[in-house]
């Protein structure tokens, strides 16, 4: 059983190994559901250990054939024609993307889907032009590296943007040589599915990409495997620190991004047309269910009120609703019991005697799916839980400051350090204030700006590694440098 849809929009899902899709051995199965309406959309094959072993040793042995030995112009070929791919499927896996996770459809379609396609066009550039190092020991020898897959690499990843995070490691991972087994979320299993088949068909050979489905265990069993090489990991931090611990046996190599609680700095001279706008896509765009979203928003006291009023005005024009209505802002939470744990927060922050400027529970007129008001809370300290604590929902925190120093001391006071955002329109102060900031990403004046060979990934506990162009064509190669004596 592969994945199938019809007009009743069910969607089962297969594990995909060795070029097939399969069942588990047991015929284990699990339920999926669609957050936007609560109905079943299909049943999902569980794999456990035995289904990642054969994963595994499927990937093992293409490594070992004809993918292992393809001249890069061809494998770069192939690359693109999944992305190509990709872009023909655009409105079907938009649309599984959007049943899934409960994402606005349009949002699906222009970024989710678009930059899926992205990442392989990127990476099958790339993978052309890279290099490797070579020097001449005077007449004594010359020395050069020479690039080599990891191997099988194991790509576990979280359901918040199921596809677009999934190519941002299966495209390297495949321009680099190397075979992969991918675990999706158990929440949102559909587009990986598909994607394998979208490679099968590119040209792909069999045992080069596999797909198995399951929980927590099945992800444990591809981190502990003993024949698979490298783990890339984006989801919680928790999470993380779980899988170095199965890793750490078997010495894989570890590609890490993990959670956030990023702040965005609004200073009294920045554009505030800008900022209001800018605010309210890196608050809530994908019900604030991004890694990057900025949660902890802090406003320089002199433009406090304005702020405050200009952007809880706009966040009440936010249409909550339907994913497949366009004009839909705010579509569903991803399940049930994310949707608990965004409540929770906001019972968290009446707790602490926060103020709701906006939202502050659960939408109203759904009688089904997880919908949750955009809320926008203020009145709380710097202690506060919802102010340290990852929510990942519709939820942002507004703190006022007076001083560079005394909101710089805020913005590092966190374990976590992947993104920020700086709004100034001085330029020393952009330069200064940015270069303190301890995350890994930071955006002067705008958020989500990319580009593909940039270091994209967190520091303290959000992340281990970046990812980017070169950074994740050295985290998917092995180099061996080899010494000509003269
Ligand atoms: P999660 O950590 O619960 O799950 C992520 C994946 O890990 C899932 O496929 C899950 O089945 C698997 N998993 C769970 N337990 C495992 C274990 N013991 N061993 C191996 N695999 C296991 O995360 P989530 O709830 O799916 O996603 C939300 C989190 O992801 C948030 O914390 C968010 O910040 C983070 N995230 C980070 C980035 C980034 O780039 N830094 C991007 C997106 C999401
Ligand atoms: O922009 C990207 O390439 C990227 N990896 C974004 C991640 C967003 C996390 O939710």
């Amino acid at each position: 059983m592969q994945t199938t849809t019809n007009k009743t929009e069910r969607m089962n899902c297969s594990h995909f190994i060795d070029g097939s899709y399969v069942q588990s051995n047991n015929g284990k199965t699990f339920e999926n559901s669609n957050p936007a309406t609560e109905e079943l959309l299909g049943n999902v094959a569980e794999g456990g250990k035995e289904e990642v072993d054969q994963a595994v040793r499927a990937a093992r042995k293409a490594l070992k054939g004809e993918w292992g030995k393809m001249p890069l112009k061809k494998r770069s070929n192939i690359i693109r024609k999944i992305g190509d791919l990709i872009l023909e499927r655009k409105d079907e896996l938009a649309r599984l993307e959007s049943l899934d996770t409960g994402k606005p459809v349009w949002l699906s379609t222009n970024v989710d889907i678009d930059r899926a396609a992205n990442n392989f066009y990127f990476f099958a550039d790339y993978m052309t032009t890279v290099g490797t190092e070579a020097y001449q020991q005077d007449d004594i020898a010359i020395h050069y590296a020479v690039r080599k897959p990891v191997g099988v690499v194991g790509l576990i990843n979280p359901w918040n943007l199921p596809l677009f995070l999934m190519t941002w490691k299966l495209a390297p991972a495949l321009a680099a040589g190397n075979t992969a087994v991918m675990k999706p979320s158990e929440v949102t299993p559909t587009t990986a599915t598909v994607l394998a088949q979208i490679c099968k068909d590119a040209g792909v050979p069999d045992g080069v990409v596999n797909v198995v489905h399951g929980f927590g265990e099945t992800g444990a069993a591809l981190s502990s495997h003993d024949d698979v090489d490298a783990i890339a990991f984006t989801g919680e931090t928790v999470t993380g620190s779980t899988i170095m611990k199965a890793a750490a046996p078997t010495l894989k190599k570890l590609s890490f991004e993990l959670g956030g609680k990023n702040p965005n700095v609004i200073f009294a001279d920045a554009d505030m047309e800008d900022v209001i706008e800018t605010t309210i896509r890196s608050s809530f765009i994908n019900q604030g269910e991004v890694c990057l979203c900025g949660s902890r928003i802090y406003v320089e006291r002199p433009v406090y009120d304005e702020f405050l009023e200009r952007f809880a005005a706009k966040t009440k024009e936010l249409v909550v609703g339907d994913p497949f209505d366009p004009n839909t802002n705010v579509g569903a939470l991803v399940s049930e019991e994310h949707y608990n744990k965004v409540l929770s927060y906001l019972d968290i922050a009446k707790e602490e005697n926060g103020t709701f400027l906006t939202g502050g529970k659960a939408a109203e007129g759904f009688d089904k799916g997880y919908f949750v008001e955009p809320t926008i809370i203020t009145g709380l300290g710097k202690e506060s839980r919802c102010v340290r604590e990852e929510i990942f929902g519709p939820v942002v925190t507004v703190i006022p400051f007076d001083t560079e120093e005394e909101v710089l001391e805020q913005v590092n006071d966190t374990h976590y350090g992947l993104s920020a955002s700086v709004w100034t329109g001085n330029v020393k102060r952009a330069t200064r204030f940015s270069g303190q900031i301890e995350a890994g990403i930071v955006w002067v004046n705008t958020w989500f700006l990319r580009d593909l060979r940039t270091p994209f990934g967190g520091m303290k506990r959000s992340g281990i590694g970046r990812e980017g162009g070169a950074h994740s064509f050295d985290f998917y190669s092995e180099l061996t440098n080899i010494t000509l004596k003269m």
